[in-house]
């Protein structure tokens, strides 16, 4: 069970053995602990009275939408609001029921070690919880930057369910705005901490309601590391887990092949040369300092076979790979890969429905080599980076002009 807050009277109690002291201490949070008790033993969420921040995660697919929650993450830290944590938005364009589905975050991560970092709550129950009484519906306002109202009618309201997935979403909860405040001379970033606390104060404005998240694209340096808070569900980890003990052996090489048609179109700004080589998540292999960064090339943002099996072969010997996962958006070019190691290798590719279950089983393998540009690499990076597991890029790194050639 996820509790939204941890009371003082709580932390306290944790804190000390049942000491004299402690006692007296526990008697002097008494009504105040109490009233979290019975909160607590009610199942219901305590309201934070330093207001609430909520957004909606409307750009991109999965690893747009995980940058953006560390960058949101670190926000609402900033300004010391609970994060209401919203779903993942899923997109079902090709199969029924044709619909974004809105995926709790618990049912791929746990909950608990966010609050290690900062408090948190679940959209889902904030809006069971806690909006009945502390958000009804007449005082929901919206928040958003004076160029995104300029695109309503009246030009001051904030379109904040103007097409997909904006609408689907807040309509997923049965949310309606009823007002919007605009934002000018504020951003995101550290430099306005300030500004934000003094103009937006809980009292005056409990729930800041975004329409997009507080956070840039891809995550700022600074902020990677709170991928260490995102973890993986009991459940989802057995699931997944199942799938690696039964089909593969380790040692294990896996790849990320981002290679689909809408990459293909990405790619080609690139090859037209209308882009430096700070490109979508790049700047995991070339760098995040733009002066110092190294070029992104054609065979890091869309690696061809040849590449692919060159990559492939010079881990595949160095680790004495006894398998390969293949993890893709389009073909997994098994048969070829088959034949690279002359069937010495086994090659699996799921191919799961749940995308996630790609990602873990990658964060998982004995080594990784992903795509640059790619924001789906960058969330397995993060993760293996944080348990000192080694990555590399296709088009780098990948013993090219060392001992392959
Ligand atoms: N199952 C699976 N889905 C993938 C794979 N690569 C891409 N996709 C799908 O394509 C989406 C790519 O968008 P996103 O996650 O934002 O990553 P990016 O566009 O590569 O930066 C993913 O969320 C998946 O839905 C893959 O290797 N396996
Ligand atoms: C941050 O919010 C908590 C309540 O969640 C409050 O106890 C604390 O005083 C706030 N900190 C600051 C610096 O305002
Ligand atoms: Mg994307």
């Amino acid at each position: 069970m996820v509790q939204s807050m941890m009371g003082p009277g709580i932390s306290t109690m944790a804190a000390g053995g049942l000491q004299l002291q402690c006692l007296v201490v526990l008697f002097l949070f008494l009504p105040n602990m109490f009233r979290v008790l019975i909160e607590k033993a009610s199942g219901a969420a305590v309201w934070d009275e330093s207001g609430y921040l909520l957004y909606c995660p409307c750009m991109g697919r999965f690893g747009n939408q995980a940058d953006h929650f560390l960058g949101s993450l670190a926000f609402a830290k900033m300004i010391n609001r609970t994060l209401a944590v919203p779903p993942w938005i899923i997109y079902r364009h090709h199969m029924p029921p044709y619909t974004n589905m809105h995926v709790p975050y618990k049912e791929f991560f746990k909950l608990e070690p966010l609050l290690e970092y900062h408090k948190v709550i679940s959209l889902e129950q904030f809006m069971e919880e806690l909006a009945p009484m502390h958000w009804p519906p007449g005082k929901r306002v919206a928040y958003c930057f004076d160029a995104a109202a300029q695109r309503s009618a009246d030009k001051k309201s904030c379109p904040m369910k103007e097409g997909n997935p904006f609408g689907p979403f807040w309509d997923h909860f049965g949310i309606e705005f009823d007002k919007s405040v605009l934002l000018s001379g504020i951003a995101f970033s550290s430099y306005y901490k300030d500004t934000w606390l003094k103009k937006f104060t809980p009292l005056e404005h409990p729930v800041l309601a975004l329409p997009g998240a507080p956070a840039q694209f891809p995550v700022l340096q600074e902020h990677v590391h709170l991928q260490k808070y995102v973890v993986w569900e009991d459940t989802f980890v057995l699931k997944a887990q199942g799938y690696i003990k039964s089909l593969l052996a380790r040692p294990y090489v896996g790849i990320h092949l981002r290679i689909g048609s809408d990459w293909q179109n990405a790619c080609k700004l690139l090859e037209d040369g209308k882009i430096g080589s700070h490109f979508m998540a790049s700047p995991q292999c070339v760098g995040y300092n733009r002066n110092t960064a190294i070029p992104l090339t054609m065979n890091m943002c869309l690696p061809d076979l040849k590449e692919i099996k060159q990559a492939l072969k010079h881990w595949v010997n160095k680790i004495k790979a006894k398998s390969v996962y293949i993890a893709t958006d389009s073909e997994s070019y098994n048969k070829e890969i088959e034949k690279l190691f002359k069937e010495k290798v086994k090659v699996v590719s799921l191919q799961p429905d749940v995308a996630q279950i790609d990602l873990y089983v990658l964060g998982q393998a004995d080594h990784f080599i992903g795509n640059c540009a790619s924001s789906f690499t960058a969330f397995v990076k993060r993760e293996r980076d944080i348990h000192g597991k080694t990555t590399s890029f296709f088009g780098m790194d990948n013993g090219k002009g060392k001992d392959e050639l």
